[in-house]
């Protein structure tokens, strides 16, 4: 742009944001900064952009994501943690950090881990019992799934995977903290295979690579065809409290490809789920000592085809009632079974696919093709007829119906290199994010759902992103009602986008403004994040959230019921039992009660804490010197610790949270005196 066109541009900007502040002050907007009425607004803002450098794009941008303090983001991003094992919750459009949820990892400011009952008890709940002992304190959350209803976020829960390990965590919406982790029966690892059905009534996690079965048994890997298997986890969820029911939850078993990316149906495909894969080789690499000549990303990487499951899961629900064969704790449903119960189908899918994500009408099924420049979109109304006909181009080598290819794909686009994953918006569009190409490209879904005069199965612009985009979201992109403003792209290299720290780079967030679906595609701003790398992220309207803002008196936040330790100002007490020393104490703005603690070396300590605030943001933390001991008490808690007073000394406990102006008061005594 040369610099009379810039000038005249950044002109009428200026006229245009001053007229909009004109009019905040013209409706009763309190005039603050004396901008209101034109002229010096004017200037303000004309001297500000000549001074920071910024065009007239630069500050239509800084508009868009602006929110002005004490407001609020009209959207909440979910996103996973990557390597800290936590879950980020993030406001759309400003981007801001609001909380990290402490779930695989212990976190320290909300004493998840270091001692208090609710992160030890959700952490140790997550410990897999194959093999036993096993005591993992960390996870790579992955793939975050918000609770529907009616195929809509509802608001109430989130679950996310631990892609190192078989597990999921939930999360309560109301509190924002994980409430159960749980290890997945008959799983070792697990990836994309994360999603709620649309009513809630199951969370599927599917394995992301074969182990030996059954689950704890050794197998070599020259066995793999024979003894490997993956599987397909649906975990029942308990509509009073969201957590998992393993008791009524069931599992199918599958062929030992590595399951991947899947989706739910919805609407006119409710019922059926969705699971890409790669792998249909069954390489198991061996390069180096085991003289194989090709690493795994080649071996896995020779066929056109791998393979969609098609799962039916309403019907594979009842299946596994009379044919589920109790399989550590959850009934299995064999391949067999799955087979003849019409349960399971195979559909090709090209090119080491990646991505399988259905649209929001529930009619298509989208999937990258990772090494093809194609999407490649098949239908649901195209599928149910296939199968009704079986119209099967063979089996798989466990007996599995491969479905027609031709028959059932409804077309191809042709977006780019290195297609990966699809969100949509309202119009009949999906946009695809492009790991190879660096971009997001838009194009048309099949008849029925495009909303526009676009031709179907047609590329209608893309835009770049920087750098190598893994995920992309919509904002509400997995419900059946997407909205049609923002979208997220998830990069995973940043390279020059920021400031250098060093070698290791943040991930960077790209807010993209989608205009109504209408385009074009609008880059709006960067925001780098920095404690791991975020996979999935999902983004719910904030007013479906239902935060609350205290806990009832002595809550227990693992059961959300009073606390049979709990206690009120004035019932504190101590009480000694042979070498056990029980301890009811309160804290309250600047002090504990007790606040002076005697027992003895070797004693066991049972300690229990009710913050008896009933003040928003009232929190207080607990934390002794050298028992590596830290909780955070929110107002209306009550945590415990049980601990052996294993250290001699004059030890003293502190509040680990700012919470008044005689914050650094809040302490006392915890005397140890020696044996
Ligand atoms: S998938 S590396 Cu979500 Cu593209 Cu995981
Ligand atoms: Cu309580 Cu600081």
């Amino acid at each position: 742009m040369n610099r009379r066109f810039y000038l005249k541009a950044l002109g009428a900007m200026v006229l245009l944001v001053g007229g909009l502040l004109a009019i905040g002050a013209a409706c009763g907007g309190d005039d603050k900064g004396g901008t209101g009425n034109g002229g010096s607004g004017n200037a303000d803002l004309d001297a500000i952009a000549q001074e920071r450098g910024l065009t007239p794009e630069d500050m239509k941008h800084a508009l868009q994501a602006y929110v002005p303090p004490g407001q609020y983001d009209p959207y909440i991003m979910i996103a996973s943690g990557g390597q800290s094992g936590q879950v980020l919750v993030i406001g759309v459009p400003s981007m801001r950090l609001l909380k990290v949820i402490a779930a695989f990892t212990p976190e320290p400011w909300q004493g998840y881990g270091y001692g208090a009952d609710w992160g030890n008890t959700v952490l140790a709940e997550g410990n897999p019992s194959i093999p036993e002992g096993t005591e993992l304190t960390w996870g790579d959350t992955h793939h975050p799934a918000i609770s529907e209803t009616g195929g809509e976020y509802d608001g109430r829960w989130a679950y996310i995977n631990d892609r190192a390990n078989g597990r999921m965590a939930m999360i309560d919406l109301t509190d924002f903290r994980t409430k159960q982790i749980v290890a997945v029966p008959n799983a070792e690892t697990s990836h994309g295979g994360m999603f709620v059905t649309p009513d809630s009534e199951y969370v599927h996690i599917s394995s992301k690579f074969p182990m030996p079965w059954p689950a704890g048994s050794y197998a070599d890997l020259s066995e793999y065809q024979e003894k490997y298997r993956g599987v397909s986890a649906w975990m029942k969820i308990d509509q009073a409290t969201g957590r998992v029911n393993l008791d009524d939850s069931f599992e199918i078993e599958l062929p030992p490809y590595n399951q991947d990316l899947a989706d739910s149906g919805k609407l006119v495909s409710a019922g059926w789920a969705f699971i890409g894969s790669w792998n249909t080789e069954m390489a198991t690499g061996g390069l180096g000592p085991d003289g194989k000549p090709n690493p795994l990303e080649a071996g896995a990487s020779q066929n056109n085809f791998d393979y969609l499951h098609v799962i039916n899961w309403e019907k594979a629900a009842e299946v596994a009632k009379t044919k589920g064969v109790d399989t550590n704790g959850v009934k299995m449903i064999n391949i067999q079974t799955a087979v003849e119960e019409g349960l399971l189908y195979l559909i090709p899918e090209p090119k080491s696919p990646h991505g399988a994500d259905v649209d929001p009408s529930g009619r298509y099924i989208v999937v990258g093709g990772k090494l093809d420049p194609n999407v490649t979109i098949y239908d649901f109304n195209k599928i149910q007829d296939a199968i009704a006909a079986e119209d099967f181009e063979g089996t798989d080598s466990f007996g599995i119906p491969i479905l027609n290819f031709d028959s059932v794909m409804a077309g191809q686009v042709e977006v780019g290199a290195g297609p990966l994953h699809t969100q949509f918006d309202s119009q009949g569009h999906g946009y695809t994010s492009m790991f190879l190409a660096n971009g997001i490209a838009k194009f048309t879904l099949g008849e029925d759902v495009v909303k526009t005069d676009e031709a179907p199965f047609t590329l209608i612009e893309t835009i770049p992103t920087n750098y190598n985009i893994g995920h992309l979201v919509t904002a509400e992109g997995d419900t059946v009602s997407p909205d049609d403003n923002y979208m997220v792209a998830l990069n995973k290299w940043s390279i020059d986008r920021y400031a250098p720290q060093g070698p290791l780079h943040p991930q960077n967030f790209q807010l993209i403004d989608l205009k109504g679906g209408k385009g074009p595609m609008e880059l709006i701003s960067d925001t780098p994040i920095g404690l791991g790398e975020p996979h999935y992220v999902q983004i719910i309207k904030a007013d479906k959230l239902h935060a609350i803002d205290l806990y009832k008196p002595g809550t227990d936040v693992l059961t959300m019921q009073r606390s049979e330790f709990a206690i009120d100002a004035g019932q504190e007490k101590v009480e000694r039992n042979g070498t056990t020393v029980e301890v009811w104490m309160s804290a309250t703005r600047s002090h504990y009660t007790p606040d002076i603690l005697r027992v003895k070396e070797g004693d066991t300590v049972k300690l229990h804490i009710t913050n008896t605030e009933q003040t928003r943001d009232a929190t207080h933390g607990f934390a002794i010197a050298n028992y590596n001991m830290q909780a955070s008490l929110d107002p209306g808690e009550t945590s415990n610790f049980e601990f052996i007073a294993d250290k001699p000394g004059a030890w003293n406990f502190y509040c680990t949270e700012f919470c008044s102006a005689l914050h650094l008061e809040m302490a006392g005594w915890f005397l140890v005196e020696p044996q």
